[in-house]
């Protein structure tokens, strides 16, 4: 498709854009559950890859509470420590909470500020939504203000920088995410068919603002900000999204590869 062209998933027939799809159940009409290991991506190919400037808004319930449902929007060209932007991922202290990440390059190394929603629940269907315009980032959920990021955040490629592409993934035994609806209305476009209804802005909650340097969670297990959180060397620009020399990606491999790895660390990642 054109880039920054509007999209409308509703999982009723395939998974549209989604054409990176690994171990996803899709059996029931009009919703995909990612367990165990499980990911879908659209293919990032390139800067121009995704889409750009827009309202992202996806309708999607997380069950459990340690680390591993992700909602992310991936470097269009693949590459990282890079311009990765997490709209829903569940913090590793045990409480379940959510939050949004930016992450950027800082000259080799990842980079991030992650801010915690303030009173979303799991386990639970929520319209999680992401407003990607010059200088500024917004995640809502339900229609309610719940980050705000003006640092650090990324031109998209018609304004000389790079899009994003659109994936999940789940990387937790004990976790799970199933997805129903997937819109994006590009800025100043037009919403697609059958979007969502528009959702009733509200007044900002607080939100708990995490930097690299002070997670608001005291939780040992999790890196320090030179190190990725374990789940992300999973979106590594390596392999794993990227076809082999005989163009299949060996998903069965590099999930025994990450099984192996969680027996003897404790951690998810390949
Ligand atoms: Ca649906």
């Amino acid at each position: 498709m054109a880039a920054n062209d509007a999209l409308h998933i509703t999982f009723d027939d395939g998974f549209g854009s989604i054409g990176n799809v690994w171990n996803v159940d899709a059996s029931v009409r009009g919703e995909v559950t990612l367990s165990g290991n499980s990911a879908m991506m659209e293919w990032a190919t390139g800067r121009d890859a995704g889409h750009g400037y827009g309202t992202y808004t996806v309708n999607a319930k997380a069950e459990g509470s340690q680390p591993g449902p992700g909602i992310i929007f991936w470097p269009g060209d693949n590459q990282w420590p890079g311009q990765e932007i997490d709209l829903l991922e569940i913090t590793p202290d045990g409480s379940g909470r959510q939050y949004g990440t930016v992450h950027w390059n800082d000259g080799g190394h990842d980079a991030y500020q992650a801010i915690v929603y303030d009173g979303v629940q799991g386990g639970t269907f929520h319209d999680y939504t992401m407003v990607w315009e010059a200088n500024r980032i917004t995640f809502k959920v339900d229609g309610v203000e719940k980050a705000v990021f003006t640092d650090n955040v990324p031109a998209d490629f018609a304004h000389g920088g790079m899009n994003n592409t659109i994936g999940f993934l789940n990387n937790n035994p004990n976790t799970s995410l199933t997805v129903r609806d997937v819109t994006f209305t590009p800025q100043g476009g037009t919403a697609p068919a059958q979007a969502a209804a528009p959702v009733v802005e509200q007044a900002p909650h607080a939100a708990a603002v995490v930097t690299a340097a002070e997670p608001a969670w005291d939780d040992h297990a999790y890196q320090a900000p030179e190190a990725q959180p374990a789940w992300e060397g999973e979106w590594q620009g390596d392999a794993r999204f990227q076809p082999g020399a005989d163009g299949v990606i060996d998903w069965d491999a590099l999930a025994a590869k990450v099984t192996a790895n969680y027996e003897a660390t404790g951690s998810w990642f390949v």
